[in-house]
């Protein structure tokens, strides 16, 4: 069975690919994100100016302390706008699968100023502004503040040109924000939204060596992984039941196999990202989602990922 699905009007020739921030930092791991079965090509979020980020250790793949997870604080490091821009168009010669370009600011303006310079350029698939990095001091969760998304939103010019773009927000836990978040994307005229980011300011302790076990902000850091796959089910299905099909949902957050995938799929996922399993298993992590999901969808007997979309049973 074909798994492809599509995202704001953009047809993906599978249900899975990559979470921004992991191996899409340099053209060459997002080359080989194009020779893999990851469904689409998503770059690092980027800044108008390359950053080195925050110090090491800042990121933990595989720890007995968190089994299953990743901890990470690495300050957005990357490239900067003008590679970021040389990446897109470089795997847009090369590639066919969907590349989309990934935003994050510290500002409201250079947000502004980072969406118009991949609008302008017209390659990009589609562009996901970042709302929600936990690295980068209060002002990197626009996510939690809706008046700024909404502010943001009214300023982006969209009428450049048409690429789609969507927001990647932060975890939620109350209801409000889910009602007022769900009103602002609405509003304006988005065309996905990827939740969740990593769980942000989570503490890993050492207990052995009495101490943290990466060295910004004090040891703590976005969790990502098993532990977080409830917490980005929720988020899903919270965004699902109110944005009445309009809007694609992009699941992200502890997805490492095809029953994972599919948990995401019932609760209203078009699409899944997969981040921390994506770091621990590398490449083939892809084929192996893929032919999993596959096979539970036959034995379910689903014709294909629509059909199972969003059918989750409440009790
Ligand atoms: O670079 C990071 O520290 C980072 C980002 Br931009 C993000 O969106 N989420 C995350 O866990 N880390």
């Amino acid at each position: 069975m074909k798994l492809n699905t599509s995202i704001a009007g953009i047809d993906f020739d599978g249900f899975a690919y990559n979470a921004c921030g992991v191996n899409d930092e340099i053209l060459k791991q997002l080359e080989k994100l194009g020779d893999s079965d990851s469904a689409a090509i998503l770059l690092k979020s980027c800044s108008i100016e390359p950053r080195k980020g925050n110090e090491n250790p800042k990121y933990i793949v595989k720890s007995n302390l968190i089994p299953g997870c990743t901890l990470n604080s690495m300050g957005l490091s990357n490239r900067g706008l003008e590679e970021n821009l040389s990446y897109v168009d470089s795997l847009k010669t090369t590639n066919k699968k969907p590349v989309i370009a990934s935003l994050t600011c510290f500002s409201k303006e250079e947000h502004l100023i980072l969406f118009k310079a991949f609008q302008d350029q017209g390659k990009a698939d589609l562009i996901e502004l970042n709302f929600s990095c936990p690295n980068v001091g209060a002002h990197g969760l626009i996510g939690y503040y809706p008046e700024l998304v909404d502010e943001i939103l009214t300023q982006l010019d969209t009428t450049k040109g048409n690429i789609k773009y969507g927001i990647k927000l932060p975890p939620y836990f109350e209801e409000w924000y889910f009602d007022k978040i769900s009103d602002i994307i609405l509003k304006h005229n988005v065309g996905f939204i990827s939740c969740i980011n990593t769980l942000g300011n989570a503490l890993v302790i050492d207990a052995e060596k009495e101490s943290t076990v990466i060295k910004p902000n004090f040891g703590r850091g976005g969790l990502g992984g098993d532990w977080i796959k409830p917490i980005a089910l929720s988020n899903v299905n919270s965004f699902y039941r109110r944005l009445d099909r309009k809007i694609s949902i992009v699941g992200v957050g502890g997805v490492r196999n095809g029953k994972d995938a599919f948990e995401f799929l019932l609760a209203g996922a078009d699409s899944v990202q997969v981040g921390s399993a994506f770091a621990q298993e590398s490449y083939p992590i892809f084929t192996k989602i893929h032919n999993e999901l596959n096979q539970i969808l036959e034995s379910k007997g689903y014709n294909s990922v629509q059909e199972a979309k969003g059918k989750l049973k409440f009790l």
